[in-house]
C-alpha cells in the first residue's frame, strides 16, 4: 500500500490545489487531487498530473554547478561547500571594496508560492543594506487602479459568482488559467447566469460563454466608458450610492458627457448596437460582477483602464453586495507574505530600490551591480527585451540561480544551485486567490543534492559569519518550522484559525476575510468613499479621472500586434522544461489569422521570421480564426527554434501605475508590434 501525504501545488496560479501524493518505497508513484477539498473537488489541470514527471525528470539539475564564462555551457559540478565559500567570498570582497553590500541584489518572485521561499528575501534583508528590486510583473498596475478606486484591492470569495446573475470575464483567459474559477461559472450558467467575455482573441473562455466581444486591445477604459455613459443616459444608475458614497461623481458625469459613443465603437471595433446591447444588458441584471484578468493591465494605460471598468461597478450600485463587486487578486497577498521580522524592518532598511527596468540601467547605477541572486524567477524569458537582461546579466561579476532546471536565465548563470521540489520538503501555501491555505508535507527525500531555498539561506549564512562575522543575521540556528512559525504566526495563524501550521494537515482553513468587500461602503480611500476623483492619482502622475489615453499608432513597418499569452499546458516558463505537456501540441506556434497568412505567403506548418526593432524570432505558423486579421498571437515563457525567447520582441514599457503598491510601474507586455514573412 502507498503512503499517502498531503501536499499543495505551489505554481503561481489561483487554484493552490490541495494534492494528495502516493509514495512507495521513498518514490512518489501517483499525484492526485484531494477529494476532501471544497474549491477544487479532487481535480487537477493537465500540469498537476505532470508534476511527477517534473519531479523525476532528467532535466533536473541535481549538483551544484560552476560555469565557466556566462552562457558557455561549460559546466562544471562543484561541491555545495565550494558554492558557499566562493559566493560568500565575493560578497565580502564587494563589502571590502565598497564599503557596504548595496552592489548584491535579489530578483526574486513567485516561482513557488510557498511561504518558506520568504527566506531568500529575508536573507538578503539580513545582510543590512543591499539592493533590492521593486514591483513584480504581475498584478500591481490593476492592484493600484483598485487602490485609487476604493482605497485597497479586495475581492469577494471566487464562490460568490454563485450568486451572480451576469458575469463579465474581462481580459482573461479562466479556462487555462483560473480552471476551477470555471465550475462555479458553469454552475451559475446553470441557475440562469449570462456569461459574458471580452476579449481580442476567442479563447477557450469566450468559446464557453453566451455572449462574446472581440475588442481590440488596450481601447477597454474607452469601451467601459461608452457603456457608463449609456448608463447614466439610459438612467440605469444607482442614484443613492451615487450621492452619499462617492467622491467626483459630478466631474466624472461631466466627463462622460464629452465621450463619443461613435469613437467608441470605432476605437474598440464593437458596433454600437452592440455596446448598447451590453450596457442594458449590464444595467438590468443584478447582481452582475466583472472577473478582470491580469492580462488587460499590461498595456501602456493598464491603470486606467480598470479604473473605468470598474467605475461600472460604482455606477451600477454593484459594489459590496453578494454577486457583485469586481474579482482581480486578494491586494492583501504580499504583505501575508512578508516575514514578520521584516514588516517591522521595512522603515528601518536602507536598501537601495531598483525597479522593474534594473537591467535597462545597469551602465548607469552607482556603485554597480556586482553580485545578483536569482531564486524563483526566469527573467531572461519572462522580462521584456531578454537581449537587454542577457546582457546585464553578463556585465555583472556574479549572477547565482537557484532553480530546477537549466532555465534560459540559469543558462546565464556562474552558479547554478539545485532547489527541492515542493515534495521534498515541509511548507505552507495560502492561495491569492481563494484564501484556502495548505501543508506541504515532505513526500520525499530531496533528489541528488538539491535543497530548499530556506536550507541554502541558512548554509549561505553560516559560511558567511564563518568568513566575516556577524554579516548576516540570519537565524542560523533554527529550524525551517521554527521560522515559519516565528515569523508567520501568530498574526497569520490567527486569521486562519490555527497554531500551528502542521495544523493544516488534518485541517480546512481559510483566511477569515469577509465573503464580500465593501459592505460597510466604508472605503480606504482618503474621502473614505469610493473615488471617481482622485488626488492620489494626480500624485502619482496619473489624471485624477478615469479617463481614456490615446493609444500608439501602428506604424506600417510593424504592422502587427504580437500578443503573448498564457498556454494551458505550461505556467509562465514552468514546464517549458522538465515536461513533455507543450510537446503534446507542438508549442510554441505562432497562431495567424489564414487570410494573413496567405497574404503573407506564409501557409500552415511554414516557419515564419517574426521581428521588429527589438530582433527577430521564429516560429511554425499555426493558422487560426481565433485570431484576428492584425493580431498574432504565441505562448508565454517559450523559447524559438534557436533558443530565442519570445520576449526578446517586447520592449520595455511602463504602465500607468504599480507604483502605490510596489513602487514600481507594472510592465506593458502587450504593447508589442512586429511584422512577419517566410523564413
Ligand atoms: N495555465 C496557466 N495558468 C496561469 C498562468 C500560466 O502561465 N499558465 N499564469 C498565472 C499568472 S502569473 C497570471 S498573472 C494569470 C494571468 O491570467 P490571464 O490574465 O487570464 O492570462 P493572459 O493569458 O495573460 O491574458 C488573458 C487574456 O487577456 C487578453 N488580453 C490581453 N490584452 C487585452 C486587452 O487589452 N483587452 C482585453 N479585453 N483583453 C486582453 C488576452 O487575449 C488573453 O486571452 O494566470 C495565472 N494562471
Ligand atoms: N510577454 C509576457 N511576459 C510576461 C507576462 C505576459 O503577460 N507577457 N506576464 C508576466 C507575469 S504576470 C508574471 S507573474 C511573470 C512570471 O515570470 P517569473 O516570475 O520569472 O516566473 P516563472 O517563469 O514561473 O519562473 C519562476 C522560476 O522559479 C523556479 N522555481 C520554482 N520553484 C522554486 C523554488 O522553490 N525555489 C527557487 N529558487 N526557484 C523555484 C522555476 O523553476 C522557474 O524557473 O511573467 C511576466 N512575463
Ligand atoms: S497549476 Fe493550478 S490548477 Fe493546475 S494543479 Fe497547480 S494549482 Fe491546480
Ligand atoms: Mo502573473
Amino acid at each position: 500500500m502507498p503512503q499517502i501525504y498531503h501536499n499543495v501545488c505551489t505554481l503561481d496560479c489561483p487554484a493552490a490545489c490541495r494534492l494528495l501524493t502516493e509514495v512507495e518505497n521513498g518514490r512518489i508513484v501517483n499525484i492526485k487531487g484531494d477529494p476532501q477539498y471544497a474549491y477544487t473537488q479532487g481535480k487537477l489541470c493537465a500540469k498537476g498530473y505532470a508534476l511527477k514527471e517534473r519531479v523525476y525528470s532528467s532535466e533536473r539539475i541535481l549538483h551544484p554547478m560552476k560555469q565557466q564564462g556566462k552562457g558557455s555551457g561549460i559546466w562544471q559540478k562543484i561541491s555545495w561547500e565550494q558554492a558557499y565559500t566562493e559566493i560568500a567570498e565575493k560578497m565580502i570582497e564587494i563589502d571590502e571594496q565598497y564599503g557596504n553590500l548595496l552592489p548584491v541584489c535579489l530578483d526574486k518572485y513567485l516561482g513557488t508560492t510557498g511561504f518558506l521561499s520568504q527566506s531568500v528575501d529575508y536573507f538578503f534583508d539580513s545582510l543590512g543594506p543591499v539592493t533590492r528590486l521593486a514591483g513584480n510583473p504581475c498584478v500591481t498596475t490593476g492592484t493600484d487602479a483598485l487602490v485609487l478606486n476604493y482605497g485597497a484591492c479586495k475581492k469577494p470569495v471566487p464562490e460568490d459568482m454563485l450568486n451572480s446573475r451576469l458575469i463579465i470575464i474581462w481580459g482573461a483567459n479562466l479556462a487555462w488559467t483560473n480552471i476551477h474559477q470555471m465550475r462555479y461559472i458553469f454552475e451559475a450558467q446553470d441557475q440562469g447566469a449570462i456569461i459574458v467575455t471580452i476579449d481580442p482573441i476567442v479563447t477557450a473562455t469566450a468559446a464557453r460563454s453566451d455572449v462574446y466581444y472581440q475588442i481590440h486591445p488596450e481601447t477597454d477604459g474607452k469601451l467601459a466608458l461608452g457603456l457608463a455613459k449609456i448608463l447614466v443616459n439610459e438612467n440605469m444608475i444607482d442614484d443613492e450610492f451615487l450621492d452619499h458614497c462617492t467622491l467626483g461623481w459630478s466631474e466624472y458625469r461631466s466627463y462622460l458627457a464629452t465621450v463619443d459613443l461613435d469613437e467608441v465603437a470605432e476605437a474598440t471595433g464593437i458596433p454600437l448596437d452592440k455596446i448598447y446591447e451590453l450596457a442594458i444588458l449590464y444595467g438590468t441584471t443584478k447582481p452582475a460582477t466583472i472577473r478582470i484578468g491580469p492580462g488587460i493591465q499590461h498595456g501602456l494605460s493598464g491603470g486606467q483602464n480598470i479604473r473605468a471598468i470598474d467605475s461600472l461597478v460604482a455606477l451600477s450600485g454593484n459594489i459590496g453586495i453578494s454577486g457583485g463587486n469586481i474579482h482581480y487578486t486578494l491586494g492583501e497577498y504580499s504583505q501575508l507574505r512578508t516575514p514578520y521580522s521584516m514588516k517591522q524592518n521595512l522603515n528601518k532598511s536602507a536598501h537601495r530600490v531598483m525597479g522593474m527596468d534594473w537591467f535597462t540601467q545597469i551602465e548607469a547605477i552607482d556603485p554597480p551591480l556586482k553580485l545578483l541572486w536569482i531564486a524563483g524567477r526566469n527573467p531572461v524569458a519572462q522580462d521584456p527585451d531578454s537581449n537587454l537582461v542577457v546582457q546585464a546579466l553578463q556585465k555583472i561579476d556574479t549572477v547565482v540561480v537557484a532553480d530546477h532546471t537549466l532555465t534560459a536565465t540559469a543558462r546565464m548563470a556562474d552558479y547554478l544551485l539545485p532547489v527541492c521540489s515542493p515534495f521534498e520538503f515541509e511548507d505552507f501555501v495560502v492561495s491569492f486567490w481563494h484564501y484556502g491555505a495548505g501543508l506541504n508535507q515532505q513526500a520525499i527525500r530531496p533528489l541528488g543534492e538539491s535543497k530548499p531555498d530556506f536550507e541554502i539561506m541558512k548554509e549561505m549564512a553560516d559560511t558567511l559569519n564563518r568568513l566575516k562575522p556577524e554579516m548576516s543575521s540570519f537565524p542560523t540556528h533554527i529550524t525551517a518550522r521554527q521560522w515559519l512559525n516565528q515569523e508567520f504566526g501568530p498574526d497569520l495563524y490567527v486569521a486562519l484559525g490555527i497554531k500551528d501550521y502542521r495544523d493544516l494537515v488534518e485541517k480546512y482553513a481559510r483566511l477569515n476575510l469577509p465573503d464580500v468587500p465593501w459592505e460597510d461602503r466604508q472605503f480606504a480611500t482618503p474621502s473614505g468613499r469610493y473615488e471617481f476623483f482622485s488626488n492620489t492619482a494626480i500624485v502619482y502622475q496619473v489624471p485624477p479621472l478615469p479617463s481614456s489615453v490615446e493609444q500608439p499608432v501602428l506604424s506600417t513597418l510593424y504592422p502587427f500586434r504580437l500578443m503573448v499569452v498564457r498556454y494551458c499546458m505550461t505556467l509562465n516558463s514552468q514546464f517549458y522544461h522538465g515536461s513533455s505537456l507543450r510537446h503534446l501540441e507542438d508549442a510554441p506556434v505562432l497562431l495567424v489569422h489564414p487570410e494573413t497568412g496567405r497574404l503573407q505567403n506564409l501557409g500552415e506548418g511554414d516557419w515564419a521570421k517574426v521581428y521588429n526593432q527589438m530582433g527577430q524570432i521564429e516560429l511554425p505558423i499555426v493558422y487560426s480564426l481565433t485570431v484576428p486579421k492584425d493580431i498574432l498571437v504565441t505562448y508565454i515563457g517559450m523559447e524559438d527554434s534557436n533558443g530565442k525567447a519570445i520576449n526578446t520582441l517586447i520592449g520595455f514599457f511602463g504602465t500607468d501605475m504599480g507604483q502605490i503598491s510596489s513602487g514600481s510601474r507594472g510592465i506593458a507586455f502587450n504593447n508589442c508590434f512586429v511584422n512577419l514573412m517566410r523564413r
